[in-house]
């Protein structure tokens, strides 16, 4: 048998070995921050991204914009620009001939959409307006890139725009916003935690911003999804008004909101052990694997095809009849994270059973063929029931209530401190300066307390923690 992988002791090794091995992207491709996905990586991003998408269609609707900005829209925005004047990509030339106006590639697509917005929203009866697109969009990151963490080509980024009447709807928009990731996340038994992002680090152009943070093995939190509060800024600058009621010209207040491929980092990463992926069974590419058990030259192939013809119209159900020795195919199927393996022996066909694996917890069941059915959907359920508490245990323990700096240092090794905060930017800094660690944002939660820094009484707590 082949080694085992640490997942939590060396983690940066663990992920890149495993998204290799187990065929999820591959970052062989020839210009960096550039990943290819393999049909297998793909497929799961497929699973991850239609419950995204269920939960978007409920009330948004899909669009499609171009890739490429023209410049002069692109540099409207002088907050917008300044934020992400040093990560975009320009288009300059067509063939050899320079462009009269250079394009951007989209780092994000406001600038791209609002202009249209300002065309398509005439009247309060067109608000709010919901729109979303799945698509690529490019960052000249020159942090560290990292497979589905950080790229530069981030070929999966889902992005929702809204306009609205007025500021407090466009706030509790940021709030249905929130929910609905919430439920995206619990789908994906991602535990996560949401704050209110420093001013001084909320998204270029924005009031304010919230985010969505979940922790990795190694105790470095991912930040994985973000809704801002565009209030009018976007809408003053690009003229998108509606007339009121009463016949009033006014500005729109926007949203806008985005998931990215870190969404499939953190299942590999939160879920996943030292013999690779663990899935939950809603987003597997497989979710049962059928493996035969041949005793005494005898084997159970035509059981195994009866079995598997049984469960096909529910599951997605491999049978795995290669030559392989069944230790080797166990090895080969828990590192692709399959929850559930189904084991069936001559022995097993006279008694008129099965065996039944969990990828989770490694348990073993005998089930009658004639309950079996049933037994597997009960623990899919738990499966996933599992994967969930267990991930939200651990992330749990890893939140520490810290008084003093070297408090939150040392929590910040291992995951994140909650710390009181007086506000002031300056004493933000000096926070981040002495602990080495970011402040992730303030929680809705409060608590009496003193500033670390300035000594000043405050209710308001922060999470820090050292961030991908
Ligand atoms: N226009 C807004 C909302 S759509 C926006 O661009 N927000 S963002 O900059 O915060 O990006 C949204 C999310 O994309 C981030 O929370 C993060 O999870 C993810 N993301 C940002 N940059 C990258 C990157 N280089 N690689 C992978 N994911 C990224
Ligand atoms: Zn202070």
């Amino acid at each position: 048998m082949r080694e085992r992988l640490p997942r939590k002791e060396k983690f940066s090794e663990w992920y890149n070995e495993l998204l290799l091995r187990t065929e999820i992207v591959d970052v062989r491709y020839p210009s960096k921050g550039l990943c290819v996905w393999y049909p297998f990586g793909f497929s799961l991003r497929r699973r991850i991204y239609s419950i995204l998408r269920s939960l978007l269609d409920v009330d948004h609707q899909e669009v499609l914009f171009p890739l490429l900005i023209p410049e002069n829209e692109f540099m409207k925005e002088s907050e917008h620009i300044k934020g992400f004047e040093e990560e975009v990509y320009w288009v300059t030339k067509g063939g050899s001939t320079p462009l009269e106006m250079p394009l951007a590639l989209r780092p994000t697509s406001e600038t791209a959409i609002y202009p249209m917005l300002q065309l398509w929203i005439r009247s309060h009866v067109d608000l709010p307006l919901k729109i979303y697109q799945i698509v690529n969009t490019f960052r000249y990151e020159t942090k560290h890139t990292r497979p589905l963490i950080r790229v530069r080509e981030i070929t999966s980024f889902k992005e929702a725009h809204t306009a609205h009447a007025t500021w407090a709807e466009a706030e509790e928009q940021v709030k249905a916003a929130l929910k609905l990731y919430s439920e995206f996340f619990r789908r994906l038994a991602i535990p996560h935690v949401i704050t209110k992002r420093p001013d001084w680090d909320k998204f270029p152009g924005a009031d304010y911003s919230m985010a969505v943070d979940t922790l990795m093995p190694d105790g470095k939190t991912l930040q994985i999804g973000t809704v801002h509060h565009l209030g009018t800024n976007f809408a003053e600058t690009f003229d998108v008004r509606y007339e009121d009621p009463e016949g009033e010209q006014r500005y729109v207040n926007q949203t806008c909101y985005g998931i990215s491929e870190r969404c499939v980092a953190a299942v590999i990463a939160v879920h996943g052990d030292d013999r690779g992926l663990v899935l939950p069974p809603e987003i597997a590419p497989t979710q049962i694997i059928i493996i035969p058990i041949v005793s005494k030259g005898k084997d159970a192939l035509g059981a195994c095809k009866r079995i598997l013809d049984m469960l096909k119209d529910v599951y997605r159900v491999v049978l795995d009849n290669s030559q392989e020795r069944p230790g080797a195919k166990y090895y080969k199927w828990e590192m692709k994270g399959v929850p559930l393996r189904v084991e069936i022996g001559p022995r097993d066909m006279e008694r008129g059973e099965v065996t039944l694996v969990r990828r989770d917890t490694f348990e073993r069941e005998t089930v009658a063929i004639s309950k079996l059915n049933d037994a597997i959907e009960d623990k899919l359920g738990a499966i996933h029931a599992n994967l969930y508490e267990r991930a939200r245990q651990s992330f749990d323990s890893r939140i520490v209530d810290c008084k003093t700096l070297d408090e939150a240092k040392t929590a910040i090794r291992k995951g994140m401190a909650k710390i009181s905060w007086c506000g002031e930017e300056e004493c933000g800094l000096c926070m981040e300066d002495r602990t080495g660690g970011d402040i992730l944002g303030e929680l809705a939660k409060t608590k009496r307390g003193e500033c670390p820094i300035c000594g000043k009484k405050t209710d308001k707590v922060v999470l820090m923690a050292r961030a991908y």
